[in-house]
């Protein structure tokens, strides 16, 4: 087999292949169905670090008992604005999903409302999550520790976890603003995938485990990655540990890594979503208010420059007219792991 060769997929087979792998590997309908959405959205929109990738990493927590295949995720409202859904140490997918639609009743009825999703198996990306709430007309932010991975600015030992942080806006008759990405110069699933395709990744993603700069995948994924942006990302890392970590009550990326215990199963711990009805402070005046945020994403485009998720739509357009392509090796590793 080719390194490079792929085959071509309709988004209805990438479903089916995710559906048939995740409850071959033992999780319930319920998991399976939620999961496997999300991987479809990967796929879909060019994400290939969170598409059918994941079902490696899935199937690894599975087996390795980091995540409870069956669990059945609990809704609790500690207060009027307040969800929280204690996943049962299920994937967070299933958690979200559920709590989701209480959220958004809570931001309508308090004008904001956050929700925890604690005791969650978390190896998602969060844009799924903030775009549906922003195509609810609410605005949306959200984040999660990880892994111990990514060495604070000015160290070269791992502290934070890649930390995402996702924020989502609705826009009148298109389709949300949304952007979201690791506090670490690059999701850890990039370096995977350049680990799997032998390429060298960039001198600046991370450290050797001696602390020398690198460009060899094993050896930042041995080592340290590096948040994005200095200090700055760096103290964004800090402040997603504590904000979607003690704050909730849940694990911060060291005690996650710690938890896991060597069994390279994804992160264990909990998520902060937090969502704001444009109606709370702007009464019926909150469409006009929002028309006005569409003269700053124009200047913006007006200029040649991008707006976060316009490569991602772009991506999407493609995908369901045409399929994706996936690496046939990729196919191949996902079959050896979970047909065993
Ligand atoms: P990127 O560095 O690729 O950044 C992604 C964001 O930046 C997207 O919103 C993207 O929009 C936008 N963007 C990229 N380039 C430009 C540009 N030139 N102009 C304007 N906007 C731009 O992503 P990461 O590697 O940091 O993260 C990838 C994913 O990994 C995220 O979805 C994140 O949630 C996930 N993740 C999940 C973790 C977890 O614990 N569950 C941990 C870490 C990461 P577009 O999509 O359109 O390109
Ligand atoms: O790519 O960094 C990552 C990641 C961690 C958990 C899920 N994705």
């Amino acid at each position: 087999m080719r390194a490079n060769e792929t085959i071509l997929m309709s988004l209805d087979d990438v479903r089916d292949y995710a559906r048939a792998t995740l409850t071959r590997v033992g999780l319930s309908p319920a998991h399976v169905e939620a999961v496997a959405e999300t991987m479809v959205a990967g796929e879909r929109d060019g994400c290939a670090s969170h598409g059918i990738y994941r079902l490696l990493v899935a199937a690894q927590s599975v087996a390795k008992g980091v995540v409870v295949p069956d669990a059945v995720p609990v809704l609790s409202r500690p207060a009027p604005a307040l969800i929280r859904v204690d996943g049962g140490g299920g994937f967070a997918q299933l958690a979200f999903d559920r709590g989701r639609p209480h959220l958004a009743e809570a931001a309508r009825t308090c004008g904001i409302a956050a929700m925890a999703l604690n005791n969650v198996v978390h190896f998602a990306a969060l844009w799924p999550e903030v775009e549906a709430l922003a195509e609810d007309g609410l605005v949306a932010l959200a984040c999660t520790p990880s892994h111990a991975w990514v060495a604070p600015a000015g160290g070269t030992k791992p502290v934070f976890g890649t930390n995402p942080i996702a924020f989502g806006w609705p826009r009148p008759g298109g389709m949300p603003f949304v952007f979201d990405f690791a506090t670490s110069m690059v999701a850890r699933g990039e370096i995977e995938l350049h680990r799997r395709a032998g390429k060298p990744v960039p001198p600046d993603w991370g450290h050797a485990p001696d602390g020398s700069a690198t460009t060899v995948a094993e050896e930042v994924l041995a080592g340290a990655m590096r948040t994005f942006g200095g200090h700055k990302g760096s103290a964004l890392a800090a402040m997603v540990e504590l904000i979607a970590g003690p704050l909730i009550g849940d694990l911060t990326s060291a005690e996650s890594i710690a938890k896991d215990a060597g069994r390279g199963g994804s992160p264990i711990g909990g998520e902060l979503i937090i969502a704001i009805d444009p109606a709370g402070f702007l009464g019926a005046a909150a469409a006009e208010h929002l028309a006005r945020a569409e003269a700053l994403f124009a200047s913006i485009e007006e200029q040649g420059a991008r707006l976060p998720g316009s490569r991602r739509h772009a991506a999407r357009a493609v995908s369901l007219a045409e399929g994706v392509h996936v690496p046939r090796q990729l196919i191949a590793d996902i079959d050896a792991v979970t047909k065993e």
